[in-house]
Parts: structure tokens; sequence; C-alpha cells
């Protein structure tokens, strides 16, 4: 056995890699966004010592240089940022460079992938990207890899601060920018309209609590300097649901209060009716917790395969409760053409200000590929759209039997844009906990908000007498 060790390692020729995290042209312009894509984070964590590693991350505007010296140049892919990684790779490969394209996108399109790579992985990286490497340096790069080929993910690993810190452009962040970080990967639920349940979450997984701690400190070293009053960093737990087992929650929980620091986390909304929880979410560090609301209509949440996560009608104790606990609920809510109508969105547009619902984030039901929704839409050829460009969540690629698209649509910016209304956002200031950071993210979405619907009307030729 140690033989064939000696003899596999002797075959590998250090390769330099170039990791590229794309983005597309209509991805958010919000600064919510995480110091590095986890997906990057864990290929750079992944590959063997001997291996150099750039990163360029076009989210903090990082050119690529198609000139620069590569052996291999691996780019990720979310729907949203599909049709950049296909410009970049084309690009690469006309300049003579192999390219391996991966991630959540391509997973679920081999086939339209395929004419942009010389190799495409499907699936998670963890237990493949070994043999990738090998191949590639030995000059034998399979034109695909698939981790249905190779054993379960069954572990998270460890993410290298270091390295990560060394390879890519950033440098050291106060507590207003997010550091990224996971503990667990997966959610065994199955809502129609998420990714997770066809990718990573039929089998729920956590951090060794040792490397928790041992990353979060390293991260600190490498990312952080304290300024001013953002002394403490600020973690984005990149989980898909952290609150699965009560238990396992805790005793993380309780490791999180050791590192002192602040951090926000996906959660989803029965584990808040906890109050136990809540507290030791607060106690810990946490400041905001996205959930996935989705809607206020029970019909709609069991349209959705949600209606035993959410109750609609505890949504507004739950905000409550958690508000007086010290702790942001940030409210991600979906509307649909086939499900809600104008008077939806108004009622929605009213709870969200009545509940001073913490940075809310109104999306367009949208069909991802590799979610249950997408099959049963393609087949009852519900999607009107695949221009991968527009899967931002903030345009109508599917059909609107009952309303005009173009109704539609304008009916649910102006309602977005609703809920950062002056007086809203005062209110929301006046009565939620952290009143500088809701302040900021206020301010930043409105004026997002207001350049999005600016342009909607313009581009349709839509004229209307606003004053919000
Ligand atoms: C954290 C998170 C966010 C954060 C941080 C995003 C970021 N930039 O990192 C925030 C809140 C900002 C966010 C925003 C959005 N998100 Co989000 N988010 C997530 C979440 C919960 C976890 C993502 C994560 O960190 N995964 C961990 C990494 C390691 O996984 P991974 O990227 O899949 O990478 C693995 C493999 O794919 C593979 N791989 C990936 N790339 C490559 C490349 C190569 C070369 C190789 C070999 C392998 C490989 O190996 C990796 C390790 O196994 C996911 C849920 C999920 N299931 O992924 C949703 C998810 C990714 N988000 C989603 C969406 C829709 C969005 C938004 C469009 C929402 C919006 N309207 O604004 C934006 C888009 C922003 C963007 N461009 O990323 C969808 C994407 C669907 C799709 N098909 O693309 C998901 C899947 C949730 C869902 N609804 O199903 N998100
Ligand atoms: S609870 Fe959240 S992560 Fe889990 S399947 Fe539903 S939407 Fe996806």
């Amino acid at each position: 056995m140690c033989s064939v060790r000696v003899i596999k390692k002797l075959n590998i020729m250090p390769l330099r890699l170039l990791f590229i995290a794309p983005k597309g042209k209509k991805d958010s312009k919000t600064n919510q966004k995480p110091l590095f894509h986890m997906a990057i984070g864990v290929l750079v964590s992944l590959t063997p010592d001997e291996h150099t590693i750039e990163i360029a991350d076009e989210h903090f505007g990082d050119t690529i240089n198609y000139d620069g010296d590569y052996d291999l140049v691996g780019i990720t892919s979310r729907t949203i940022d599909a049709t950049r990684a296909y410009e970049i790779a084309d690009e690469f490969r006309r300049k003579g460079k192999k390219v391996i394209l991966g991630g959540l996108h391509v997973s679920f399109n081999p086939e339209e992938a395929r004419s942009h790579a010389d190799s495409i992985v499907s699936g998670e990286a963890e237990n493949l990207w070994a043999t990738v490497l090998e191949d590639a340096s030995s000059g034998q790069l399979k034109p695909a890899y698939d981790s249905k080929d190779f054993p379960l993910v069954t572990k998270i690993v460890p993410l290298d601060y270091e390295r990560i810190a060394r390879a890519s452009k950033r440098g050291k962040v106060d507590g207003s920018k997010s550091i990224p970080i996971y503990i667990t990967r997966g959610c065994p639920y199955e809502c129609s309209f998420c990714v997770t349940p066809n990718f990573t979450g039929k089998l729920y997984r956590y951090q060794n609590p040792e490397d928790l701690v041992r990353q979060i400190e390293t991260a600190k070293k490498v990312f952080f300097k304290a300024k001013g009053k953002s002394s403490k960093p600020w973690f984005m737990l990149c989980d898909e649901n952290l609150g699965i087992n009560k238990k396992k929650l805790w005793e993380n929980l309780a490791l999180l209060k050791e590192c002192n620091i602040n951090y926000s986390v996906f959660f989803s909304m029965n584990f808040l009716e906890d109050k136990e929880t809540v507290r030791r979410l607060v106690d810990s560090g946490c400041n905001m917790v996205l959930v996935g609301f989705e809607s206020i209509k029970q019909s709609t949440l069991e349209a959705y395969n949600k209606g035993h996560v959410n109750s609609a009608e505890k949504f507004a104790s739950v905000i409550e409760e958690c508000r007086s606990a010290g702790l942001n609920i940030q409210g991600n809510f979906l509307v649909n053409p086939a499900l809600d109508t104008f008077e939806d969105m108004d009622d929605l547009v009213e709870f969200v200000g009545k509940n001073h619902v913490f940075m809310p984030i109104f999306q367009i039901i949208t069909p991802y590929p590799g979610t249950k929704m997408y099959l049963e839409y393609k087949e009852k050829g519900l999607i009107t759209d695949e221009d991968w460009e527009k899967y931002n969540a903030i345009n109508l690629v599917i059909r609107s039997e009952h309303y005009d698209p173009i109704a539609f649509q304008h009916k649910f910016m102006t309602s977005y844009y609703k809920t950062y209304s002056w007086g809203k956002i005062a209110n929301r200031v006046r009565r939620n906990p952290y009143k500088f950071l809701n302040l900021i993210t206020s301010l930043a979405f409105k004026k997002n908000l207001k350049e999005q619907l600016e342009t909607f009307e313009r581009n349709h030729n839509i004229r209307t007498a606003r004053t919000p």
C-alpha cells in the first residue's frame, strides 16, 4: 500500500491553478456578500500543497488575467452566474488553457456546459477533487467527473483560511464585512423551489467541534482587523439550515459563544418557535437570522411543500419574541403569479411593515435547475425564459396565466420598493435591535431597488407618480 502511494505521488506534477467566482451581469449589487465564495474556499482547502493557487472573484471586481500562466482554470457556477462562467471559460480556451467547470448550475446542466470546458464536475468536490488533480497533472483529464461515482460525502472539510487568504486578493476587514464559514451541510426538508434536497440535502453533516473553533480563530487572525465600534468580526454561517438537531445546535452555539464573534445564519422558522434556542442564539453572538417565510398564506406554503416547516399564523408572534430577545429576523418572501394576487402582494407589504421585518427580501418564484419545481414546470411547459442571466429572482421567467407578465413584475417591484419607504425604514430602525445595521442595510436596499424599478419602468415605458 505504501509503495502505491509513493508511485502516485511521483506522478504528480505541481499545477498552477486559477479558481474563479464569476458574477452574472444581473447578479445583485448588495454588500451582503461573504469575503469569498464557499465553493472556492472548499476547493482551495482540498488542494494538495504542491499546487499553487490564485483566486479571482468578480463579486469583488477582481480582473481576470486571461494571459496568466495557469495549467488549469476552475470556475464555479450558480445559475445566475452561469452565462458569465461560460464566457470566461470560452475566452481561456481560446487562449489554449484547460478549463474545468463545476458548481450547482453545471451539475444540473452538464450537457449545456460541455462545449465550454475541457472537463465538467457534477456534484460535490470533496471526494473527487484529488483524482481530478492527479488526472490533470498527468495529462489525462477526463471530460466529466460525477460525485455519484465516488464515495458519498459524509464529512465537512475544514477550511484552510491561511491558504485562502494567501490565494485571494481580499485583505483584512472590520466587522461590517462578513467572513464565511459553515458548521453543517444539508437539510432534510424538501421544499419544491430549493436546490438543497437534490444536492447536499440527503445527508445532514457537521463540523468537528475542534475544527470549528480552530477555523474561526485562524479566520480572525488572517481576515479580521478591529475598527471602532465593529470590534468583533462578523461571520456569515453559510449552512443551509443550522437548526436541524437541537442538541447539536446548542453544543455548536456554546462553541460560537467561546469564539466571541457576531454572526448571521440561515434557519427555518419552526426552530425559532423555541424560546431557549432564540436565547442561546443571541447569547452566542447571532445578530440576524435569515428565514425563508416564503408566504404569509398557509395554502401557498403547502403548495411549496413547506407547510410542515412554516406556520403562517405564528409568524408575527415569533418575530416579536425574537425581537424582544435581541434578534433580527431577515425575511425572505416569494411571490408567484400562479398562487398570489395583487391583493396578496398588498397584504405582504402590510405584514412586513406591521412586523418591522428586518431587511425584507422579495423574490419572484424562480424554478432553478436542480429543483423539483424546475422539473415540474419544464414538463408542463410553464417556463418561458431560460436566459440564465434573468434568474436573479426579480424577473418573471414562468408563465403568468392571470396577469399580464409586465404588470405582474411591475406590481412585484413597486411592492418590494414600498417595504423600503422612509416611514417603514424609520419604524424598522426604531423598533429592531442593532439599529445601525437596520439603517445601513435599509438604505442600501432602497437605493438598489429604486434603480431597478426605474430601469424597469424606463424599459417598459411605464409612467408612475410615486413618493414612498
Ligand atoms: C450562503 C448562500 C448564499 C449567501 C452567500 C452567497 C455566496 N456568494 O457565497 C447569500 C445570502 C449572499 C446568497 C445569495 C444568493 N443566493 Co444563495 N445560497 C447560499 C446557500 C445557503 C449555501 C451556499 C454555500 O455556501 N454552499 C457551500 C458550497 C461549498 O457549495 P457549492 O457552491 O455547491 O460548491 C460545491 C460543489 O458545487 C462543487 N463545486 C462548486 N464549484 C465548483 C467548481 C469546480 C471547478 C469544481 C471542481 C467543483 C465545484 O464543489 C463544492 C464543494 O462540494 C445555498 C444553498 C445550497 N444548497 O448551496 C444557497 C443558494 C446557492 N443560493 C441560491 C440563490 C438563488 C441565491 C441568490 C440568487 C438569491 C438572490 N435572489 O439574490 C443570490 C445569488 C448570489 C450569488 N451570486 O451567489 C440558490 C442557487 C440556485 C442555483 N441553481 O443557482 C441556492 C442553491 C438556494 C436555493 N434556492 O436552492 N446565497
Ligand atoms: S427548509 Fe430551507 S434549506 Fe431546507 S429544503 Fe426548505 S428552503 Fe431548502
